[in-house]
């Protein structure tokens, strides 16, 4: 028995299904989680010593790669200074005005603890500020845990099979209108059918929790013209997308501005952090400027901020770092787009900057159902086959492979020889 296994059957025992978030479990790829023990640059160490390429990043916040020696001095830096106040500080200025000076669509924000928070209280926000209730959100877009979002959710809810979660009251969902990704007609029924209740659309500027779903054209430019035809708010979830499609996030990639966005991950350096911002009027709304109440004990918290401060200056202070993470990481998607054109497999590869998906079947994959066409047994076997050749991706069908700065042009030759080894021996 290996150290994760026995691990594993410890954790059973105390923690429900064995982890503390469900997307960590294997049951869907039919292996047992393995422990990790630590992580450096483009690789992590199980409790077993063996080592892999990293393709998961915790999710997205490792952008740079683990432990990155600035990031770390930063942390250990604010840590000697106490851990939590509870009270303002000069490090939650800084990180406001950072982010306001490198996304021109937030005027205002406020720090938060995880990206389901931030959503929470953007769609709070909304509601307040426009005084309608219903929300439109896409089938298959995942915004965190919070009830009014378990709405044909994707990421774990979608691996699990469970469109939507026991234990949501249904009064929580009521106001939860579902739209198809990438189907404009979809929105405008919903609005039509609801006029002048709608507080605002809530998306994914690219779908990254039903694997890789790429916005069409014109889509995003739909969704900001309905919604301000409307007096609906726009909202993108960039919890994913922020500051890894580009310095500005998919909006500045794709180049629409929404009236609030919601950030985690990469804005937290790999410290629990999310935030929400936009519009300075929408913004007054949150407590104490406004009626909207939101707090948090740990908000702002000034370990969390130095690490992400950290990472977000140096994604802007490194010259040609998004030229050069798209370089490396056409280089993985483009390299696994040959092997599957000289295997013969028509299956769908979506990527877009450092995210990517590869999707086992035949359909072109542009939203949930779509997504669902992909033959999971199939991919639980290339996950397996990966994981043994020392390659660690996300253990679902419905996650993105993240690409991180610190992964070498030879590493992604080494992830590439085990893809062939899969499709071609
Ligand atoms: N958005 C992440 C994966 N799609 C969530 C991570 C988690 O649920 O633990």
């Amino acid at each position: 028995m290996t150290k994760s296994e026995m691990l594993f059957e410890r954790a059973v025992k105390r923690i429900p299904g064995g982890v503390n978030s469900p997307v960590r479990a294997f049951g869907s790829v039919g292996e047992t989680p393995r422990f990790i023990a630590s992580a450096e640059g483009s690789h992590l160490t199980d409790v077993d010593g063996r080592r892999y390429l990293d393709y998961v990043g915790s999710w997205g916040p490792m952008i740079l790669g683990h432990s990155h020696p600035e990031v770390l001095k930063a942390v250990e830096h604010a840590c000697r200074k106490g851990l939590s106040f509870g009270a303002a500080t000069e490090a939650e200025v800084e990180m406001a005005e950072l982010i306001c000076s490198i996304v021109p669509s937030v005027e205002m924000v406020r720090m938060v603890n995880s990206g389901t928070e931030a959503v929470m209280s953007a769609v709070r926000a909304a509601r307040g500020f426009t005084g309608r209730d219903k929300i439109v959100k896409f089938a298959g877009c995942y915004h965190g845990h919070s009830d009014a979002m378990l709405v044909k959710a994707g990421s774990g809810v979608m691996t699990a099979g469970v469109p939507d979660s026991a234990g949501v009251p249904s009064g929580c969902t009521r106001d939860t209108l579902t739209a198809v990704y990438n189907d404009l007609k979809s929105v405008e029924d919903l609005f039509a059918a609801c006029e002048g209740e709608i507080a605002a659309v809530i998306v994914e500027p690219a779908g990254a929790n039903m694997g890789v779903v790429l916005p069409k054209d014109g889509f995003l430019e739909g969704l900001r013209r309905i919604c301000t035809e409307n007096g609906s708010l726009l909202i993108f979830d960039e919890v994913i997308t922020g500051f890894r499609l580009s310095l500005s996030g998919a909006q500045g990639y794709y180049g629409i501005e929404p009236d609030l966005t919601t950030f985690g991950k990469i804005i937290g350096g790999g410290m629990p952090v999310g935030a929400y911002g936009g519009r300075r009027d929408v913004m007054e709304m949150a407590a104490p400027a406004g009626p909207v109440y939101q707090a948090g004990t740990l908000s702002g918290n000034p370990a969390a901020m130095a690490a992400g401060m950290a990472q977000i200056r140096i994604l802007r202070d490194t010259p040609d770092f998004y030229e050069e993470l798209h370089r490396k990481s056409n280089q993985l998607f483009e390299g696994m787009k040959e092997i599957l054109k000289e295997a013969d497999c028509p299956y769908q590869l979506n990527h877009v900057g450092s995210l990517g998906c590869l999707f086992f079947t035949k359909e072109p994959v542009y939203d949930y159902a779509s997504a669902k066409t992909s033959d999971t047994k199939a991919f639980a076997r290339y996950f397996s086959h990966m994981l043994k050749e020392g390659i660690y991706l996300a253990p679902s069908q419905f996650e993105a492979m993240f690409v991180s700065r610190a992964l070498t042009e030879e590493e992604i030759q080494e992830t590439l020889t085990a893809v062939r080894k899969y499709f071609l021996s």
